[in-house]
């Protein structure tokens, strides 16, 4: 791989001290949001902002959490960690962001004195390492000083406590902070640890002084008494959904302790060990140079017109980067923002939203080979669903009592478009929300999809068809029949708008689309596993009546059954593409549905490129999968010039991490698509990517492809079976070798076997 590397030859604004308060109509934190460099290892996130006089740690935990009321509350900030230096005037400035080994750096000159600092964060260590080093000796002088932002008490509506507690002490060259956040009783706990070679350390009472060290190694660790458990899901009195779980002093205690075994040296390459195989198991190398220009510059001239081919690579890499660093097997799934929020009210709560943004999280987890990433999720999901069948029995019970069935589980379950790590929500009784019951399916889709990249019968049996098939019980008990269809009673394409007003109807095409992607799938899990039920008959049967896709009077693929024109109904120019849904990341609209494929098109060119990040992501991968490279890249170069900050976030605004991980999936997806019952090498292949390889990236049926091409045209081939089964590849009919047959390459895969293909 390459080196793939975020710099600046400036630090990034200081940003906010203890005021940032995001709401939308508020200025973000530009600093932060704009400049700083994210790290993380899934148990935390650390903002670096490579100030030379007071730098600028910022620290997130994810569970540090109020409720969402109203775009109020949700994730806190978990700390500021400032180290002063008072260095003021500095010379050969540089931070940035190694993608190749996950660390960061600022490196500076002041007064004859070379500095250099460098950060990572370890996943198997579970801590955030910095080390500062002077090139003279005992030329390290700095004191460290955190602070814990918003601690205030306040109450909300209902007379509940809302607020924060927090303090900081300091023992033997350790700093703790600890407190409260009252609303759901969470208590946290994060420790600072400094050591030094050779100088003076000060340990004072709320700050730690470093004089005249050669280095310095500071630890950090993080926690609260929150687990991810069911029951803490299900207990409805916010008060009691921690009571059970000890403090984390403990934990935290021991995960420093344990750290402060190794070596600076040791934790680094542990870290490197850990990391480095992740980040290269695949890569997209277009023909870009690494050029000696920041990457904020880099970006102006790319918005100015200049497409760096270094950039595009360096966008995909980060947002691998990423998802490495913010969903980790063992720890929580990546939010709206990833790991990463200095605010005390985030933007939209830093949720789990599930009409587009969470399953955009993870869409390159499959096609970019970082399927163990998607594991966070799957937890997530086996503990919310207790309350996921409480949910879809309450909905059944309202709204169609004849279908509701008493006896545990037989309702299946359901999501809505809100989830976060201590509640999630379902569909509302009475229906008022803005998005269908396709949010289920839009989710259990990421686990079939799981399983088609993995082929894990095992994962299949276990989660998949569970999950699926309960939830296609969800479905059967929500559809009312009319004109010989099934269609889903209460219904709402996600976020549309008629006259001000959520848009409500009956059999729209999100829900369709989505519940006919559940039954689908359902019907072909049961045929794998071999499973005979008059139930899955039934389903057998109701598929066929679901009419998921309808081609209007324009020639659109409708968002309503009721609709005759493009655009008869709801916002012209949504950002949702919920209708679209079948083609990405459902299939019901693919190759073998032409006329489908058409209308499709037409409706994304009258839905309009322009929009938010996510969306933008969004029309991306659709483009892709129409085939069209060319119109596919016009929407890369739009994430990239309109929806891309200094340090490569996505910005809806604000910033959201789903269109950096949504864009990423879409830049693989033009290069390799495997959704049609073959593996099809360059699908959508630009004009300007005319020459290029990539390596490793991911198709269904557990296959690693790597592909050279030239001129277009597809020269060197090799697929990595990681499992036994038939591999059949498309190239086009232009091709001609003894291997191809009908533009098709066709052989039986043994696992562990690589097999090359040289084309001329
Ligand atoms: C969905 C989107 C919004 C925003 C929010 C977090 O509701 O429609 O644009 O991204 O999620």
């Amino acid at each position: 791989m390459k080196n793939y590397e975020l710099w600046y030859e400036k630090e990034a604004p200081f940003g906010y001290e203890n005021i940032a308060c995001f709401e939308p109509e508020n200025i973000p934190d530009e600093g932060w949001e704009n400049w700083s460099l994210p790290l993380g290892n899934g148990y935390m996130g650390v903002n670096v902002f490579g100030r030379v006089n007071t730098e600028r740690l910022q620290i997130t935990e994810n569970s540090l959490s109020n409720p969402y009321v109203l775009k109020k509350g949700g994730l806190n900030n978990f700390c500021e960690l400032y180290l002063d230096f008072g260095h003021e005037h500095v010379e050969n400035y540089k931070r940035g962001l190694r993608l190749n080994d996950g660390t960061a750096y600022t490196t500076y000159r002041e007064n004859g004195v070379d500095y250099t600092r460098q950060h990572f964060t370890s996943y198997p260590d579970k801590v955030f390492v910095t080390k500062l080093s002077s090139s003279a000796k005992g030329g390290l002088s700095f004191t460290i000083r955190p602070g814990i932002p918003y601690v205030k008490p306040y109450l909300n509506e209902e007379g509940d406590g809302m607020g924060k507690t927090g303090k900081i002490e300091t023992k033997d060259n350790v700093i703790t902070l600890s407190g409260i956040m009252e609303y759901y009783g969470i208590q946290y706990e994060g420790q600072i640890h400094v050591a030094i070679s050779s100088g003076k350390i000060v340990t004072k009472e709320t700050t730690i002084e470093v004089t005249q060290a050669d280095s310095a190694v500071i630890l950090m660790a993080v926690g609260t008494n929150y687990k991810m458990e069911s029951r803490v899901f299900l207990e409805k009195e916010h008060q009691n959904k921690l009571a059970p779980y000890p403090h984390p002093h403990d934990a935290v205690t021991s995960i420093i302790n344990e750290a402060k075994n190794y070596s600076y040296e040791e934790l680094l390459e542990r870290h490197k060990q850990d990391y480095c195989p992740l980040i290269q198991r695949a890569s997209i190398d277009l023909g870009g140079d690494k050029e000696n220009v920041p990457t904020d510059v880099l970006l102006e001239e790319y918005r100015k017109g200049s497409r760096s081919r270094y950039l595009e690579e360096l966008y995909f890499q980060y947002g691998r980067y990423l998802l490495i660093s913010s969903s980790r097997p063992g720890t929580y799934p990546a939010n709206l923002q990833g790991t990463w929020n200095c605010y005390e009210k985030s933007p939209w709560s830093a949720g789990y939203w599930h009409n587009i943004n969470v399953q955009m999280n993870y869409w390159p987890a499959f096609n970019t080979n970082l399927l163990e990433m998607f594991e966070p999720y799957i937890d997530y999901f086996k503990v919310y669903r207790p309350l996921a069948e409480e949910l879809a029995s309450d909905y059944i019970k309202h709204h169609f009592p004849e279908n509701f069935s008493d006896k545990a589980g037989e309702n299946g379950w359901i999501i809505g478009t809100g989830g976060w790590l201590y509640k999630i929500s379902g569909m509302s009784e009475p229906f008022t929300g803005h998005s269908g019951p396709g949010t289920g399916e839009l989710t259990s889709k990421l686990f079939w999809d799981y399983y088609a990249f993995t082929m894990d019968e095992n994962h299949l049996k276990d989660t998949v068809y569970p999950a699926i098939l309960s939830l296609s019980r969800f479905y059967q008990k929500v559809l009312i029949s009319q004109d010989d269809k099934l269609l889903a009673k209460y219904s709402a394409s996600p976020e549309q708008r008629q006259n001000g007003v959520h848009y409500h109807t009956t059999g729209c095409a999100f829900d369709q689309q989505m519940i006919y992607e559940n039954y689908h799938d359902t019907l072909k899990a049961a045929d794998i596993l071999g499973c005979q039920d008059p139930y899955i008959e039934k389903l057998r049967e109701d598929i066929k009546k679901l009419d998921p896709v309808l081609v209007g009077e324009s020639g659109q693929i409708k968002e309503y059954r009721e609709e005759s024109h493009y655009g008869d109904i709801g916002d012209h120019h949504h950002r949702h593409i919920s209708h679209l849904i079948g083609l990405y990341p459902g299939t019901v609209i693919n190759c073998n549905t032409p006329q489908w494929m058409k209308a499709a098109e037409f409706s994304l060119n009258q839905r309009g490129d322009e929009s938010t990040g996510w969306s933008t992501a969004h029309k991306l991968n659709t483009w892709a999968r129409l085939k069209k490279g060319n119109r596919a890249y016009d929407l890369l170069k739009m994430i990239l010039s309109k929806c891309t900050l200094n340090n490569l976030w996505d910005t809806h605004p604000p910033f959201q991490i789903d269109g950096n991980f949504g864009a990423t999936a879409g830049i693989a997806e033009m290069l390799l698509q495997s959704h049609e019952g073959c593996i099809h090498i360059l699908p959508a292949l630009p004009d300007e990517w005319s020459n290029g390889t990539y390596s490793g990236l991911t198709a269904r049926g557990n296959f690693e492809i790597s592909v050279t091409w030239q001129e277009r045209r597809v020269k060197t081939l090799e697929v990595l079976a990681k499992s036994n089964g038939n591999c059949r590849i498309f190239l086009g009919d232009e091709y001609k070798a003894d291997c191809i047959k009908d533009g098709f390459i066709t052989f039986t895969a043994d696992e562990g076997q690589r097999y090359s293909f040289g084309l001329s």
